[in-house]
């Protein structure tokens, strides 16, 4: 008997948010099943929607366990999360990952998909996928950006990670009318470090104003979604020297084991995390939780 596909399905907690006209931030399970390693992913796990709560919206993880794409997970869906073994799912793999009934993490694109469709419009990540270098040849391009680009979400994020073509991604998400806002920043942010030697084309110097774009650009007929690109706290930046070593390391070691398609962001964060003995994770999730924070004070402010 084939499994029969199922609507998302919100937690307790976050219909009620909805219903009652609350904040609500969405958060990506890709990043804590593939992003982060266990343990430190399960802790990071709770201090994020801690963090949300504390800002007094409501946490939506979203992530699709036996088929069905939860909004909102309790504890033990957390730890099925964390635990490993689950699929990456970015938005064409949803349909597959309920029709057959299976367990995955959603990336950037997919929560999106799943968060807008159910009325939550804000959403907190830490990098976005863009356009990977070398793609001229590889044609290596984030799902990431076509997803932004027809999905009305505001994604609070720390840019992209240094690991892409971070010109070439500013370039397409300017094609697909995706609207850059730098928060307190004039550079576009480079994940683990705040600048990524590229501008952002606008400034916004508070959640009021995020929000006043968010809603002139929804009142316009803007259907994409929006990145609030804000950079990792200064005193959890990465290390210079140790960042481009970390690097340049990552790349030749993604040639030298032919690396592809979605196992490419996984395999390069796992490298800067073990080869910086834990630095990058510090970073990773430092800058993680200061978009949580950021993206529930938005939420906030889109309720009032
Ligand atoms: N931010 C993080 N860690 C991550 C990601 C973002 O701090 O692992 C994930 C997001 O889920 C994003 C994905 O959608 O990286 C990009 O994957 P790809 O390059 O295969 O599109
Ligand atoms: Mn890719």
């Amino acid at each position: 008997m084939p499994h029969v596909a199922t609507a998302p399905v919100l937690s307790p907690s976050v219909a009620d948010a909805l219903a009652s006209g609350r904040g609500v931030v969405a958060l990506e399970s890709t990043l804590l099943a593939h992003g982060l390693p266990a343990p430190e992913n399960r802790k990071a796990a709770d201090e994020l929607e801690a963090t949300v709560r504390a800002q007094g919206a409501e946490p939506a993880t979203v992530a699709v366990l036996d088929g069905v794409p939860y909004i909102g997970l309790d504890e033990g869906q957390l730890d099925r999360v964390c635990a490993g073994g689950l699929d990456k799912l970015s938005v064409r793999d949803l349909g597959v990952a309920v029709g057959l009934g299976r367990d995955g993490a959603t990336t950037v694109a997919a929560t999106a998909a799943l968060a807008a469709a159910a009325g939550v419009p804000v959403f907190a990540t830490g990098g976005l996928g863009g356009v990977h270098r070398g793609a001229r040849d590889t044609w290596d391009v984030s799902a990431d950006l076509a997803g932004l680009a027809r999905t009305p979400i505001l994604v609070v994020c720390s840019g992209v990670k240094s690991i892409l073509d971070v010109g070439a991604t500013l370039e397409v998400l300017e094609t697909e009318s995706v609207p850059v806002l730098g928060y307190r920043t004039d550079a576009f942010p480079g994940f683990y470090r705040r600048d990524s030697g590229h501008p952002v084309p606008w400034r916004v110097n508070g959640p009021d104003e995020a929000a006043a774009v968010w809603r002139a650009h929804r009142a316009l007929g803007g259907g994409s979604g929006l990145v609030l690109a804000q950079p990792v706290p200064g005193a959890d930046e990465l290390d210079l020297a140790l960042h481009d070593r970390l690097l340049a390391e990552g790349l030749a070691l993604l040639a030298e084991r032919g690396v592809t398609g979605k196992d490419v962001t996984p395999a390069l964060l796992e490298h800067f995390h073990t080869a910086s003995d834990g630095a990058s994770l510090a970073t990773n999730i430092a800058l993680v939780q200061a978009n949580a924070a950021l993206a529930a004070q938005v939420a906030v402010a889109l309720a009032g």
